[in-house]
């Protein structure tokens, strides 16, 4: 339901408004959310989802195009940046918006979530877990190769508030907290981003926005809500700032590809959160207040 809010919402429209050549491809087929006695929640569904969707964004990437996912659970960002990965090589940086950090294993998970676990997919950590579910991981695993795996060192969290025990030292990259942009701004944290970015010697960079890093306030929308987000001015230069540093001539890392998750219609008002996203895409790819950058 969340990519046809945001359908609804008139991404396409307002991507085409800014002289983008916009293709969407339709909702990947799924099948119903189903979990096998002893396994992983909804992981026959969620595995061919992500198949599906490495595929797809590899056949896009070949293309010389640029993938933007809508989603939906964000263990869907598996499959885009498990491409992405393939196709920039180790090159390649993850850039994590979110509320929650999402590095749990099976094993270090309390509520058995998939969308709590793609980073710790990606970087192939051990499922921590016995029986079916350590099954489970490994087909998923092994669904995300050949290629790469994510190494933790060359992802950077923003916005982070809610983070499990488990996962506090799983934080290789950089970790920005919403103590941090509280305390220093928008502007200076991104800063610390880029000299990161640059220090890593990264020359992509994929982003994951997962709509819970706004404010619940702003975007009520979403399944796992946490107070104490980024303000709606706050996400939009925050996304202004991006677009201006993977723009700029002088820095050498440009944008991977994009995706944008845990939109939930059935709890949001007014579709408010969709019309959010894509408003906040529009600035990411360039708009402004007047204009458009391109
Ligand atoms: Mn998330």
């Amino acid at each position: 339901l969340g990519p046809a809010a945001i359908r609804y919402a008139g991404l396409e429209d307002v991507l085409a408004k800014m002289g983008l050549d916009v293709r969407d491809r339709g909702d990947l087929p799924h099948t119903a959310p189903n979990t096998m006695e002893g396994g992983l929640k909804n992981f026959l569904p969620m595995l061919d989802t992500v198949k599906r969707l490495r595929e797809t964004t590899s056949e896009t990437l070949n293309e010389n195009r640029f993938p933007l996912i809508i989603g939906g659970d964000h263990m869907v960002a598996a499959g885009g940046i498990s491409a992405a990965l393939t196709h920039y090589g180790e090159g390649l940086a993850v850039l994590w918006i979110d509320a929650h950090t999402d590095v749990n294993t099976p094993g270090s998970s309390d509520t058995g979530n998939l969308h709590g676990m793609p980073l710790a997919a990606l970087s192939g950590l051990p499922s921590e877990a016995q029986g079916q579910v350590d099954t489970e991981w490994a087909t998923l695993l092994d669904a995300l190769g050949p290629g790469p795996c994510l190494s933790l060192e060359r992802t950077a969290w923003y916005a982070i508030r809610d983070v499990d025990v488990a996962e506090r030292s799983r934080l290789a990259g950089l970790a920005l907290t919403m103590h941090d942009i509280d305390r220093h701004g928008v502007v200076a944290t991104m800063s610390s981003l880029r000299e990161w970015l640059k220090a890593i010697g990264a020359t992509r960079l994929w982003i994951s926005f997962d709509v819970d890093s706004m404010d619940p306030i702003l975007a009520p929308g979403t399944g796992t809500a946490v107070r104490g987000g980024l303000s709606y001015r706050e996400a939009h230069l925050c996304a202004e700032l991006l677009c201006e540093m993977l723009e700029d001539e002088n820095n050498p890392c440009r944008l991977a590809g994009i995706d944008v998750v845990e939109t939930n219609p059935l709890v949001d008002h007014n579709n408010s959160t969709a019309v959010m996203v894509v408003e906040w895409i529009a600035s990411l790819l360039g708009k402004t207040i007047l204009g458009t950058r391109r």
